[in-house]
């Protein structure tokens, strides 16, 4: 008897162990008889929005879920860049902007359900897709395969991140319901399967078994035939311009059982430097949007909040050329780059409200906007003028130059010095024969700007001076590319520079670390004196710095840099972006408010690369311009 009721004791405690509860009440699987998602055993259709933790910062990540919440979604689909992580290999950072599990716990008490997509490639317009660039310092690496380093790189990426994952799975108690593997793995040249059948076992090893794993790919069959693999659910994603039919029917070919998903219904669309600004219309987006849900299909709109592309995070697409992604990353979608409801917004809500009860009561307002007006800033000095500050360990020497990578620096500007090996009397071509500018050379003699080198468009410019000439050439990298097979994009010097018929060599390269000096305070709390030389007006690289006074206000702005050409800008030491008004479409750059002091002087630094205005003057308005390109009407 006693062993009998002792089984019995524990077959009941079993059955209501605080694990096997939460399996009971919750689940969350594929119903393949019915062709739908069923929640805690409930038929359920997903409709979500992309939003990007990583493009909005900490303090706003609440305020943009709860409109996501209030335009009637139940879910969020959330990308995870592995290098905004992982930016130095081996060291890990999760706090602030970075708190992945604060902002999934966000999303958990907003009612929003979540659709992770932990890549380790995530595309995005984000720097390298996600990836991080210290992987290019092992030469040949094949990204995005079962190339061995790569793969180690990723065992140790994903042993640290899925285990933070799993506790947030639905299952577990958690508002994940989905996973994504890789990320339009069909798309890449590579189509391994080796990887893929890789990455789908790490993912079920640190997860389990339970979680649904999916994959999704382009409308092509090409596409779907590298991208899908079995074990992982096949989605596609496209936009208001392809037949919801052939879409999904296609889809069905991999999948013909199971709910129907566009994983990314693009609500608009996303802008390079020189771009006319991308828009696609709301009501044409609510209409398939309606179309897509009337089918019972699942549907995630991407994006639904945008967001901003921070300090050096945008990426790059390569297609016939490079072109770099702009800082805002608005992709004129429903919530705008500052979290604004728009009409696009309301009217993709009045199409949602057909399929689900959204929720009663008013779409909280877009967030107040100040224009603070003026700012008149004043040279800090050149470039070459302030090497000491902002590369304090000085140069590495080399008879030819050294990538970004092999620096292991691998964002932002890095400094080329070597001499004029001859008298210039004459302007002198300076050639990059290999087009091995990545991406922008801003070029001066003795300080003495003379201008500029930029991959796939100026391979040749021309130079004077005389021999022993100081020859410094300003290094940026624009954002390495996102997509295709060219994301091995490599930063800086790639090839020798020409001049006239001799190759450069014996090179001094400093890594520059502007973001540190200015985060330190510089140039305010401890600018050194410059010289009446540095401090005059001239064109090239040079740093200027200003002060917004406090006006007790902490209210969203736009910095709009009339006149000025192409830079950086930082308040208050956070990298606000890039600016390029001389390009476009990209005029103003966003300022959350609350990185602004309601009481203390607020610090302006620009780096211009090209050529500040005679008025120094910045303004700070109430409103974005985000379209206005340079010779396109
Ligand atoms: C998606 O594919 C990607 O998964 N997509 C884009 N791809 C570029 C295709 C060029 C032919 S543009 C906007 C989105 C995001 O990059 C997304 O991450």
């Amino acid at each position: 008897m006693a062993a009998a009721a002792l089984l019995l004791l524990f077959a009941v405690s079993f059955a209501f162990s605080s694990e096997n509860l939460v399996s009971a009440e919750r689940s969350f699987c594929i119903d393949y008889k019915n062709n739908c998602f069923l929640k805690d055993g409930k038929p359920f259709q997903y409709i979500s929005g992309s939003i990007h933790y990583s493009r909005v910062p900490r303090y706003y990540w609440k305020d943009r879920l709860v409109k996501m919440y209030m335009a009637g979604l139940n879910a969020v689909q959330v990308y995870v860049p592995w290098n905004f992580h992982e930016p130095v290999h081996g060291v890990y950072n999760f706090t602030g902007d970075r708190d992945l599990e604060y902002f999934l716990s966000l999303a958990n008490q907003t009612g929003l359900l979540v659709i992770l997509r932990p890549g380790p490639y995530i595309c995005a317009e984000w720097e390298m897709g996600g990836l991080p660039a210290w992987l290019l310092q092992k030469p040949n690496i094949v990204l995005r395969s079962a190339d061995t380093d790569y793969l180690e790189a990723v065992n140790n990426w994903l042993a640290i991140l899925l285990p933070k994952i799993k506790p947030w799975l639905y299952i577990n108690g958690g508002n994940i319901i989905t996973v994504q593997v890789e990320n339009e793995y069909g798309s890449y040249f590579a189509c391994d399967y080796n990887y893929m059948r890789h990455l789908r076992t790490m993912f079920r090893f640190f997860l389990g078994e339970d979680v649904i794993l999916f994959t999704t790919d382009g409308n092509t069959d090409k596409e779907m035939t590298c991208g899908t693999l079995d074990g992982l659910y096949a989605t596609v994603d496209f936009g208001t311009d392809t037949n919801i039919s052939d879409a999904f029917n296609r889809q069905r070919r991999y999948e013909p059982r199971g709910p129907l998903v566009n994983s990314e219904f693009y609500t608009g669309w996303l802008d390079h430097w020189g771009d006319r600004h991308a828009v696609v219309d709301a009501q044409k987006v609510s209409r398939v949007l309606g179309e897509m849900l009337a089918m019972g299909a699942n549907v995630n709109m991407y994006m639904f909040e945008g967001g901003t592309n921070f300090g050096y995070w945008n990426g790059a697409d390569h297609d016939t050329r490079f072109r770099s992604v702009i800082t805002s990353y608005d992709y004129d979608a429903p919530l705008t780059e500052a979290g604004d409801p728009t009409e696009k917004l309301l009217a993709m809500r009045d199409v949602i409200k057909l399929f689900r009860e959204v929720p009663s009561g008013p779409m909280p307002p877009a967030t107040p906007k100040f224009a603070y007006g003026f700012v008149t800033l004043k040279k800090v000095g050149n470039i070459n003028g302030v090497l000491d500050t902002i590369s304090p360990l000085g140069p590495v020497t080399s008879k030819y130059p050294l990538m970004f990578e092999e620096m292991k620096q691998y964002y932002g500007f890095m400094l080329y010095r070597t001499t004029l090996p001859q008298d210039l009397s004459e302007p002198t071509p300076l050639i990059s024969p290999l087009n091995g500018v990545h991406d922008r050379a801003y070029v001066s003699v003795n300080g003495v700007y003379q201008g500029l080198l930029e991959r796939d468009a100026v391979l040749v410019m021309n130079v004077t001076g005389q021999q022993g000439d100081i020859l410094d050439i300003l290094v940026e990298n624009m954002g390495r590319v996102n997509f295709g097979s060219k994301i091995n994009d490599y930063k800086g010097l790639m090839s020798n520079l020409i001049l006239g018929k001799d190759a450069l060599t014996d090179w001094k390269i400093y890594p520059l670390d502007i973001d540190g000096a200015i985060s330190s305070g510089w140039p305010h709390s401890n600018q050194k004196s410059v010289s009446s030389k540095q401090a005059a007006l001239s064109a090239g690289p040079a740093v200027y710095m200003g002060t917004l006074q406090p006006n007790g206000l902490a209210w969203d702005t736009f910095l709009k840099l009339k006149e000025w050409t192409k830079g950086q800008v930082w308040i208050n030491g956070v990298n606000l972006g890039r600016y390029w008004p001389a390009r476009g479409p990209q005029q103003t750059l966003y300022v959350p408010g609350p990185l602004l002091s309601t009481s203390l002087p607020n610090n302006i630094t620009l780096l211009e690369l090209e050529a500040a205005p005679a008025h120094l003057r910045v303004i700070f308005m109430d409103w974005p311009q985000l379209n206005i390109t340079a010779g396109k009407s």
